[in-house]
């Protein structure tokens, strides 16, 4: 991000906020505007910093997170007082359990109205502190900086997540005379100690059937790089949670077990469950429950990771590296050389190479004018080059993404797993193309999780952004759905009607796209490579086969695999 400055003098607290997004290198920030918050939006007009107004708080927020996501240094949303305020809840909290930096301002009553019942007061402040890493009000025009300083510290330091400012109106509008605070970033982190990684090592080096587990930081570019160093050096098995999407790079695909989360019935969870060491890298307990997929608990954990493991009595790990995942893994690699117990769970791995290849190969809809997801991700395969990413939403084709569509570039495939919300995945896809204007974003929604973000695609068309959104069509949520058929033989409240989503993007000014085939599919992502800004492209889905995803893998003893309440 670019270092700039505005040259209008300082009047007032909204213009010494600019002042420190501006030398913190924030280049966009999206909200909706308010009477209370009007300031902050007026002084940014003079900013080199780019206002995007957006048509919902909870897509902004969204929006910031993916900027942070993708950037590791804090996406800025603004919102104003009340409910303007409260709509920003659900994206704090996705970004506070997914690692994704945030920073939210959110307009205030006056200071002497705070207490009472007038216009859009509410105690924000106190409302969104369990959602985010910090939660303050601006008390006065000379801690601006120093809440705002605060803020950013503490929504980029590990683990990253959410952080909120409350601004009162009158805070706002008051003359501020205050240093800028915000460049001072947050410290650096060293590696584990030696005497730590030592003994890492020569756990490791005594285990018979070690892997690796990585988890959602190891998808940070820095630590994927240091993670294949790692692997390539001791030929580790791996399997990743869904958010680690990307850190295992193609000439190492021949170690990788798959995905896990959603549901113990994988290749990956069989894996985890013979192994005798695991060394788990930048995983949080929400990406995966560990009473889950680690029912041995008395074999010993290695874990590494930015800050202190969170004890669950599944998860106690024997070691913990605590510091910079990518220094930590650097140093464990020059402790140890090629393992020769790596190699010991290969036909597992081969188990599970061979299991995806049928899964490809036999997936065929019955249905006439639907396509089987494989066969949608099958098509998509073709399309997605290492430079193209993906944002994927929350539902059931969220679980056939993370199973099935390989990708080897860390942040590539952008994945709600902490909070599964609904909703992300075009404002994510936004804020992709922002960073990145001249590169196609793909993203993925069902038709449910769509419709709670799609008045998004106005501004996605305002903005000309590079997208190709594919929705998921099958009248249902479907996720519930194949789970609520399993706890009670039967659903409840997940059916809805049809939308011609193709007219419905063209009502935005976007191109819209109806297929039916796995051949009109080809052509319209082949259409929607060439044009630009935003395309819709709706498929209609045969889920006949979704309640296989639930189903128990023979290898697994227990294999409890549809028991998770998702
Ligand atoms: C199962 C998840 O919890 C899921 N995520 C949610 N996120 C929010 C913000 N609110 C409610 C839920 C509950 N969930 C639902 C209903 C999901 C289904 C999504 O449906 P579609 O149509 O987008 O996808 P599909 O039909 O493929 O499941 S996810
Ligand atoms: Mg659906």
């Amino acid at each position: 991000m670019s270092q700039k400055n505005s040259d209008k003098p300082v009047q007032c607290a909204a213009d010494v906020i600019v002042r420190n997004l501006e030398a913190h290198g924030v280049d966009h920030v999206v909200g909706i505007p308010g009477a209370k918050i009007d300031r902050l939006f007026e002084a940014l007009e003079d900013s080199p910093i780019r206002t995007i107004v957006a048509r919902h708080e909870q897509n902004a927020v969204f929006m910031a997170g993916g900027i942070g996501r993708l950037t590791g240094k804090a996406g800025v949303t603004i919102a104003t007082s009340g409910p303007g305020v409260s709509n920003l809840t659900t994206g704090l909290a996705t970004a506070t359990s997914e690692g994704d930096p945030v920073l939210a301002f959110g307009g205030a009553v006056g200071r002497a109205d705070l207490l009472k019942l007038t216009h859009q007061s509410m105690d924000t402040v106190s409302m969104l502190r369990p959602v985010t890493k910090y939660s303050a009000e601006i008390g006065a025009p000379a801690a601006t900086s120093e809440v705002v300083g605060h803020a950013l510290r503490a929504a980029e330091s590990p683990r990253a997540g959410g952080a909120f400012v409350s601004i009162p109106m009158d805070v706002l509008n008051a003359p501020a005379d205050c240093a800028v605070m915000s460049t001072y970033q947050a410290p650096k982190l060293g590696a584990a100690p030696d005497d730590v990684i030592k003994e890492a090592a020569a756990a490791l080096k005594k285990a018979k059937k070690p892997i690796i587990l990585l988890g959602m930081l190891a998808s940070e570019p820095e630590n994927a790089e240091a993670i294949r160093a790692f692997m390539k050096k001791t030929n580790l098995p791996v399997v990743g949670s869904f958010q680690a999407a990307g850190a295992v790079s193609k000439d190492l695909l021949s170690r990788f077990g798959g995905r896990i989360g959603l549901f113990r019935n994988q290749y990956g969870d069989y894996l985890l469950d013979q192994a005798d060491l695991i060394i788990s890298i930048g995983y949080n307990p929400i990406e995966y429950d560990p009473c889950l997929w680690n029912k041995k608990t008395e074999r010993p954990i290695i874990n590494i990771d930015a800050v202190p493991a969170q004890l669950d009595n599944a998860f106690t790990p024997a070691i913990e590296l605590v510091g910079s995942i990518s220094l930590s893994v650097k140093k464990l690699t020059d402790e140890v050389g090629l393992l020769e117990a790596a190699s010991a769970m290969d036909p597992i791995l081969e188990s599970y190479r061979a299991s995806k290849k049928a899964a490809f190969a036999k997936a065929k809809s019955t249905q006439q004018g639907m396509l089987h997801p494989l066969e949608v991700i099958k098509v998509m395969e073709g399309f997605v080059e290492q430079d193209i990413t993906i944002c994927l939403d929350m539902g059931s084709f969220h679980i056939w993404h993370a199973r099935f569509l390989d990708v080897f570039r860390a942040r590539q495939m952008l994945i709600t797993n902490g909070q599964q919300t609904m909703g992300v995945a075009l404002p994510w896809a936004m804020s992709a193309s922002i960073l990145n204007p001249a590169q196609k974003v793909i993203s993925v929604s069902g038709d449910g999780s769509f419709m709670m973000s799609s008045m998004e695609l106005e501004t996605a068309v305002r903005l000309k952004s590079n997208i190709i959104h594919i929705i998921w069509a099958d009248q249902h949520y479907n996720m519930v759905r194949i789970q609520e058929e399993k706890k009670y033989g039967r659903d409840a409240a997940v059916a809805f009607g049809p939308i011609d989503f193709a007219a419905f993007a063209r009502s935005f000014g976007a191109k819209g796209i109806n297929v039916n085939s796995v051949d009109s599919f080809k052509a319209a992502l082949r259409e929607g490579m060439e044009t630009q800004g935003p395309v819709v492209i709706s498929v209609p889905v045969d889920y006949a086969e979704n309640p296989d995803l639930m189903a128990p893998l023979a290898e697994l003893s227990e294999s409890p695999s549809g028991v998770i309440n998702m």
